[in-house]
């Protein structure tokens, strides 16, 4: 009763997202960093909910209080509080949280200078899960999902000179959330991504995109697709956007919506497409009242035929390996470009021109970094395992993240596929819920594939069929198999795949696990051997499926998993890692490797 009662006077309740729509290219945008070190406070029973205004003996946290008179009591000090590194996780930052799951409140100073009538947007890359933010004790807004960004206009709530941020996060699981109760994977709390003041005009450049038509309409020229949006209704703004390499500049105005949507046409003979062996970037240039955004896009095409994948136009294999977003060595929440190009280059060097990036959208810079290192990338969203398929709520949530994934990187030429869920048992609420999310993606993005992880559990005389109502709704039907792990131990050489859709197929996932160094007959779980001989049996199999268009081993690296507890062997990880935590390649990784050397 008490806690409802305070909740409410807190504004907590509210709607589960504030705050203005998401900006885009914030990278590159005008903006101070607001990373580096935020003091902390660990509050398992939410003291710092509570508002002196209504219970004069509680201070709430998020007023940042302090003493006025000697005898003053407040029983809390961000000053005197200890600090963490942000973006990061707090579970490999203070050996006490390591697997805590509850609020810790961080907060930090900055100074700001009001620069007329500009307006300043406080940006999130990600905060997992669930978060309020205050500034100068004023609650700015909530955020609910914890890898996908977010912003507030902060504007109103600052002040000349120095300003403090205050941000609850509660990383508690829960059954209504997605991702729900159970998960392989480590819930890093905290902010786990870059914090940004953005300084934007009144009216500001909100969105855009630019994509490449796939119609061919004539032989001499390509068309590209451009639209804009600005955060207001304004009509009659004029934009100029400018790719210098193409010689395009031209001047566009706004409509009644403050939207522009048009064309643009190139010389086909000038336009070098992106694309693994080519990953061509174009700087990008929009210009309005003398302010200009840059970005650099490619320009390519995406689609099927049959059960073919076509990039450009072309049959393209997609040699992939699926991947977690955690540090390269040892583990923690990897937030940096320098963490994106460590993974990216050992996935490189295993002959990958495709990566899956599990279970939840990554950060922005593993899918610039991908992009201009040629990968391609199947983005995703955390709909995993026993989602709540009839809580409208968390078709909402799920909606959401969808939207915000989406919305961060359509620009990006290397994401060729969104998946929407990941091995989501069968039922009728679930095929109404992800047919919901599937229909929903297309009205976002009409430009690239829909997929999703399904799964093919067992097999009658070694015949695996697989069977998914959803597959009238993916572009490109995909399933995780373990066979030779989970089941079928020995009988990959005898398993058929029967795969009865015309639609390119992905093995989103197959594999075993491994401690690295651990060496045995290849009978012997958790050596090596066992897990190469998997991958050399799997493989064989797998070479055999009609139609097959790509495949993404689970997994590049060793990854932290509360669910792994076999001591002296599993230690908290999933050991399905073709390399080791730290790196080191297993056995499995050569084969793999040759497999995709011979492709
Ligand atoms: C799966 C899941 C993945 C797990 C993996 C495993 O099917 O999609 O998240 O980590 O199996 O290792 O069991």
């Amino acid at each position: 009763m008490l806690l409802t009662w305070v909740l409410a006077v807190t504004g907590v309740m509210g709607s589960w997202a504030q705050g203005v729509p998401q900006i885009t290219n914030v990278i590159n945008r005008q903006a101070m960093s607001l990373n580096g070190d935020w003091h902390y406070i660990v509050d398992v029973q939410e003291e710092g909910y509570y508002d002196y205004r209504m219970n004069p003996t509680r201070w709430g946290f998020f007023q940042n209080a302090k003493p006025q008179q000697p005898e003053d009591l407040i029983e809390y000090d961000f000053d005197a509080a200890p600090t963490m590194t942000v973006p990061g996780d707090w579970n490999t930052q203070d050996d006490r949280l390591f697997f805590y799951e509850g609020t810790v409140w961080f907060q930090r100073y900055f100074d700001y200078q009001p620069q007329g009538d500009r307006r300043a947007m406080l940006y999130f890359g990600a905060v997992n899960y669930d978060c309020h933010v205050y500034v100068n004790g004023k609650k700015a807004g909530h955020h609910v999902g914890g890898f996908t960004p977010f912003n507030f206009d902060v504007t109103d709530l600052l002040h000349e000179g120095r300003n403090v941020v205050i941000v609850k996060v509660d990383n508690k699981r829960s059954a209504s959330a997605v991702p729900t109760q159970i998960f392989d994977w480590w819930n890093y709390g905290g902010i786990t991504r870059d914090v940004l003041l953005v300084d934007v005009s009144p009216t500001y450049i909100e969105d855009y995109s630019l994509s490449l038509k796939r119609k061919v309409e004539s032989r001499k020229r390509r068309e590209i697709s451009f639209s804009l949006q600005l955060n207001r209704k304004e009509a009659g703004r004029e934009v100029t956007l400018s790719i210098p390499e193409l010689k395009i500049k031209q001047k566009f105005v706004t409509d009644a919506n403050g939207s522009i949507n048009s064309q643009l046409s190139t010389l086909n003979s000038k336009l070098s497409l992106w694309s693994p062996a080519n990953p061509k970037l174009y700087r990008v240039e929009l210009e309005m009242d003398g302010e200009t955004i840059g970005d650099e896009i490619g320009f390519r095409t995406i689609e099927t035929r049959g059960k073919q994948i076509l990039l450009n136009g072309e049959p393209i294999f997609l040699k992939g390996i699926s991947m977690h977003e955690e540090k390269p060595n040892g583990g923690g929440r990897a937030n940096s470009a320098d963490d994106a190009r460590t993974l990216l280059t050992w996935a490189k060097e295993l002959g990958c021109n495709y990566v899956r990036l599990a279970h939840y959208p990554h950060n922005e810079y593993m899918v610039r970094e991908a992009e201009r290192m040629g990968i391609l990338v199947w983005s995703e969203i955390p709909c995993y395992w026993t989602i709540d398929w009839k809580n409208e709520a968390t078709y909402e949530n799920a909606q959401q993240q969808l939207t915000d994934m989406i919305r961060r990187d359509k620009n990006r030429a290397n994401v060729i596929i969104w998946s929407i869920a990941n091995e989501t048992p069968h039922s009728t609420e679930r095929d109404l819920f992800l047919g919901r999310l599937a229909r929903y993606a297309r009205t976002q993005d009409s430009t690239r594939l829909i997929s999703m992880a399904m799964e093919v559990t067992g097999a009658s005389n070694y015949v695996n069929r697989l069977q998914d109502n959803m597959h009238e709704l993916v572009d490109v039907v995909s399933f995780n198999q373990y066979v030779g792990w989970y089941r079928d131990v020995n009988d990959a050489p005898k398993m058929r795949w029967e795969i009865p859709y015309d639609k390119p197929v992905i093995i989103s996932e197959f594999g075993g696990g491994a401690k690295y160094g651990l060496h045995g007959a290849k009978n012997q779980r958790w050596t090596e051997e066992f897990q190469e001989n998997l991958y050399r049996e799997n493989l064989a199999m797998i070479n055999k499926i009609q139609g097959l268009a790509g495949t993404t081993p689970w997994i590049l690296k060793d990854f932290r998993s509360p669910r792994r507890v076999l001591t002296g062997i599993q230690d908290y990880y999933n050991r399905k890692g073709v390399v080791s935590d730290r790196g080191e390649r297993k056995k499995a990784w050569y084969v793999l490797k040759e497999w995709y050397d011979g492709k």
